[in-house]
C-alpha cells in the first residue's frame, strides 16, 4: 500500500504537559505511524500568521496567533496510507465540545482544552501538507522521499 505523508503539530497546551505530551506521541505509535522526522521548536507570532494566513480575519485569528508562539511545539512530518485523513480522524473535532460529546475518545476529545487550545494539528489536504511540511522542515525534500524512500517502506 501507498504510503502517505501529512504533518503532525503538538500544540504549546500539550507539550507543556509532559503526560499529555507522551499519550499524544503514544497516539501516533500505536497507530504504526512512521515517524520521518520530528523537531521541537518555538514560533515567533509572525510564523504563526503566516501558517494560518487562511484564518486572516476570523474572530479567533489573533488568539490563536498569540497561542501557538506561546511556548515550545512539536512537529513531525508522518507516513501512512492514507496519513492526513487517519491522522485528522484521530484529533477528533476542532471545537472541544464537538470533539467531547462526538468523539469522546479522539485526542481532542480527551486532552484538548479548549477550541483554541485543542493539543494538535493535522494537514486537512495533499497540497496544504506540502505547503506546511516546508513550513517546519525547508531541507525535506517531499518529492525526493515519496521517488526513494516510499517504494521501500510500503508493505
Ligand atoms: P483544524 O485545526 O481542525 O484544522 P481549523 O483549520 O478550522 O481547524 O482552525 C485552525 C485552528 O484555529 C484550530 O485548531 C483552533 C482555532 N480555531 C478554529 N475555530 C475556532 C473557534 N471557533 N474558536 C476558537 N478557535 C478556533
Ligand atoms: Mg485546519
Amino acid at each position: 500500500q501507498a504510503l502517505q505523508l501529512t504533518l503532525a503539530l503538538i500544540k504549546p497546551d500539550a507539550v507543556a504537559h509532559p503526560l499529555v505530551l507522551e499519550a499524544v506521541h503514544q497516539q501516533i505509535l500505536s497507530n504504526k505511524f512512521l515517524i520521518v522526522r520530528m523537531r521541537e521548536l518555538q514560533w515567533k507570532k509572525e510564523d504563526c500568521r503566516r501558517f494560518y494566513r487562511e484564518h486572516e480575519g476570523r474572530f479567533f485569528y489573533q488568539r490563536l496567533v498569540e497561542f501557538m508562539a506561546s511556548g515550545p511545539i512539536r512537529a513531525y512530518i508522518l507516513a501512512h496510507k492514507d496519513a492526513i485523513q487517519l491522522w485528522r480522524t484521530l484529533m477528533g473535532p476542532t471545537r472541544v465540545f464537538r470533539a467531547r460529546h462526538m468523539a469522546p475518545d479522539s485526542i481532542r476529545g480527551s486532552l484538548g482544552l479548549t477550541d483554541t487550545r485543542n493539543t494538535t494539528h493535522g494537514s486537512d489536504s495533499v497540497v496544504s501538507a506540502s505547503r506546511e511540511i516546508a513550513a517546519f522542515f525547508p531541507d525535506f525534500s517531499e518529492q525526493r522521499w515519496y521517488e526513494e524512500e516510499e517504494p521501500q517502506l510500503r508493505r
